[in-house]
């Protein structure tokens, strides 16, 4: 099968979506035939860009149908020939990583600078990582076994990312997908499944059902043996409420209200661009973004300074401008849902700084200071590029406040002192906690949640093991002697 082409102008990407035209799933090897669909928009500019398919019930019997029949066949493959595959995703992936980049940027928003830097160079690294594993598998892992089928539920903030952290490991250890993409953002799914139709990925090993949160909900449903799923802490209740008692496993990725604690010792400026990579990443649209940032009360003042500062330098724009920083925001949704939490969060007496709506889908990065603990901005996931900024006086008070939350996603903690930092760090509760640094991943580091924020691991060996069965141990009683 052709697959998208080798181009990062974004006239000749819309040229290639105005070919198309109209995308039906991916099942069995193949796409099938538009019936009923729904638009999909550039958020910077309300564009349309392609229509997609409103996935049924019916859709996703039939997807989950083609994973049954792939999953013995791919299930017992050495594990150096599934490598094989993911080996060949991961290049053709590299071949088209500028295509990819302009594409992720058109349907999500993100600043052109960060899909092609940051998410797809990450994507590839993870097909790469997990063709090792792959391999290795049957070894590292003696006597488990595939799960066999599995859903998978992916949001729009990091869509080809998402679904590489979903969809290499599942399939490296030797599971076949039905994946359901988040409704802004199909369109990097669909051209990933066009490579794995080039790459001659085995029909049925990996589908593709596309549409809204019924499509969502009627894959949970389908007869599969797991559910992944990374979204919002409502769906993930709900879905863990349906599931109880069915046999299916699941994992969960939620939300976050991560903290970003600077100590009176730390590098200020360093910790300053910190949260730039922090929480004016992709819009602060990042599960893991360091949207509670807490201060030492004596350095305060001059740590505001700077963060005004730098914050006044950053450049929003259109995404597919290389200088830009902050782009738009995914879906006029989300926008209004943004703004409604900063509407909240003034009358209930913060005071908002930066931060204002501007036309379109797009938000100036900002900060809530003068904050209450008890303010719905300091316990609800804002999920744009907005922090919160407060003080602390003592170490044990910068504790209670950073644990001051139902979340348990991910930390970060900034000081010159590897004593004070790895002591905060380690009474800290999150899944992952950065010192002197934020957002940092890798496909091998198993990435994933406490608390509210989840169960599971992505990446690495704990992100293998989500996928695998535990061996069974059959007992054999001693011979009785004759
Ligand atoms: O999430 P949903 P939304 C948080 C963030 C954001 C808020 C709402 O705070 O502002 O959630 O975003 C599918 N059964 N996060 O409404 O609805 C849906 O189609 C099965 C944090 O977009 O959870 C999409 O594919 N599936 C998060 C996916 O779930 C269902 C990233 C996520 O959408 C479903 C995204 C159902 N009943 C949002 N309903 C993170 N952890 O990074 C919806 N879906």
């Amino acid at each position: 099968m052709e697959y998208g082409p080798a181009t990062e102008d974004p006239s000749a990407v819309r040229d290639w979506l105005t070919a198309r035209g109209s995308f039906g799933h991916f099942i069995a090897g193949r796409f099938t035939k538009p019936v009923e669909t729904f638009v999909t928009s550039d958020p910077s500019t309300g564009q349309p860009l392609a229509q997609i398919s409103q996935g049924t019930a019916r859709d996703v019997a039939k997807a989950v149908r083609a994973a049954r029949r792939a999953a013995r066949g791919w299930g017992a493959m050495a594990g150096h020939d599934r490598a094989r595959f993911l080996y060949a995703i991961a290049r053709t992936i590299q071949k088209r990583e500028r295509f990819l980049s302009v594409l992720e940027t058109l349907d999500n928003g993100k600043p052109i600078r960060e899909s092609r830097d940051i998410d797809i160079p990450l994507v590839v690294r993870h097909f790469y990582h997990h063709a090792g594993w792959a391999e290795i598998a049957a070894t590292e892992f003696p006597g488990h076994t595939p799960l066999g089928v599995v859903g998978q539920i992916i949001p729009w903030n990091f869509p080809l990312l998402m679904l590489a952290w979903k969809v290499a490991p599942a399939l490296a250890a030797g599971n076949t997908v039905v994946l359901k993409p988040a409704e802004y953002t199909s369109l990097t799914a669909l051209a990933f499944a066009e490579i794995c139709a080039h790459v001659g990925l085995p029909a049925g090993v990996l589908n593709i059902v596309t549409g809204d949160g019924a499509t969502g909900a009627a894959l949970v449903e389908a007869p599969i043996h797991k559910i992944a799923f990374t979204g919002s802490t409502e769906v993930g209740r709900e879905i863990a409420r349906n599931l109880a008692g069915s046999g299916k496993k699941l994992t969960l990725e939620l939300g976050g209200k991560s903290p970003f604690v600077v100590m009176a010792d730390a590098d200020l400026d360093a910790a300053v661009e910190g949260v730039v990579d922090s929480i004016w990443f992709n819009q602060g649209q990042v599960c893991c973004a360091g949207s509670r940032i807490l201060v030492a009360e004596a350095i305060s003042e001059r740590f505001e300074t700077l963060l005004r500062r730098r914050m006044q330098k950053l450049r929003l724009g259109s995404p597919l401008d290389k200088s830009t920083d902050i782009g738009a925001i995914v879906d006029p949704v989300q926008k209004t849902r943004i703004t409604g939490i900063l509407d909240r969060a003034t009358a209930a007496g913060a005071e908002l700084i930066g931060g204002q709506a501007q036309q379109g889908c797009f938000i100036a990065p900002g900060y809530l200071r003068n904050i209450a603990p008890a303010n719905p901005a300091m316990r609800e996931e804002i999920f744009g590029p907005i922090a919160t900024l407060s003080t602390f006086r003592t170490v044990d008070e910068a504790v209670d406040l950073a644990n001051n939350t139902a979340y348990g996603l991910a930390a970060s903690v900034w000081s010159e002192s590897a004593t004070v930092a790895t002591d905060l760090a380690s009474r800290i509760k999150a899944g992952v906690v950065w010192v002197n640094c934020a957002n940092i991943f890798d496909a091998s580091a198993p990435f994933g949640g406490v608390r509210d924020s989840g169960y599971g691991r992505e990446g690495g060996r704990e992100g293998m093991l989500d996928y695998l069965s535990a061996p069974t141990l059959t007992g054999v009683k001693d011979p009785q002697p004759a």
